[in-house]
């Protein structure tokens, strides 16, 4: 059965990966999976058919036969228990890997998106500078932790698994603030998920929509 998602057709990261269909190429390309994308412009997204799908108005969304699916993180899941290349085998290590998975999207993420959010949508208000110091120490706060269990280790928990895909592509959206790197594992944490082959073949893959649609 054809996979579906969606996508933005010109994405606001100007090809950087970060919007998340990234994350969900990523997994069918772990998972060796083809997929085929639908784009969306800003008008779309908000229009009654992807309003049926997503009702938040957002990219991704997943569609296979009678499923239709949206929120990054229970796509990802679905892919990674529809096929094997995700989640390990025992049961245990697969409670573990989908334990990263949640605190990649609900303790690690949020903090990031609200460094994002306060420089790039709260940058010119005039209680911006003040607020700073706050939201930069929360997200360090979870690096600091992240750094300390990731130790010297690849991943997170043995091999490769969804939980690394989240949290390395959660993590990737620090890069351009340069605060990653005062943490050299998960730098190189990053950096090790972004040579992955399926990494690379999903960036390309973005990459090659907007620089088709940058106009
Ligand atoms: N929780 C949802 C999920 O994980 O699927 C959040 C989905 C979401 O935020 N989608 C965004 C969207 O559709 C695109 S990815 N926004 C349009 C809207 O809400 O109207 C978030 C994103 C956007 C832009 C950048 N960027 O420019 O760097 C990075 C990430």
């Amino acid at each position: 059965m054809t996979i579906t998602i969606t996508a933005f057709e010109a994405s606001p990261d100007r090809g950087r990966g970060l919007a998340r269909d990234t994350r969900v190429r990523w997994a069918l390309e772990e998972v060796a999976q083809p997929y085929e994308v639908r784009l969306l412009s800003f008008a779309d997204l908000k229009a009654p058919a992807h309003l049926a799908l997503n009702p938040f108005g957002q990219i991704p969304t997943y569609e296979e036969g009678d499923l239709a699916l949206f929120e990054s993180g229970a796509i990802v899941f679905h892919i990674a228990e529809r096929f094997p290349g995700l989640l390990p085998a025992d049961a245990n290590a697969r409670a573990r890997a989908i334990a990263w998975m949640f605190a990649a999207l609900s303790t690690v993420e949020p903090p990031i998106l609200d460094l994002s959010f306060a420089k790039i949508l709260e940058g010119d208000k005039p209680w911006a500078e003040a607020r700073w110091p706050l939201v930069e120490s929360r997200v360090r706060t979870r690096l600091q932790q992240l750094s300390a269990r990731l130790g010297d280790a690849d991943w997170l928990d043995g091999a490769f698994s969804a939980g690394d895909l989240l949290m390395a592509h959660a993590l990737q959206r620090l890069k351009l603030s340069g605060i990653v790197n005062d943490y050299a594992n998960l730098a190189a944490y990053i950096a090790r998920a972004e040579a992955r082959p399926a990494y690379q073949r999903a960036f390309a893959a973005q990459l090659a929509v907007f620089e088709a649609n940058k106009g």
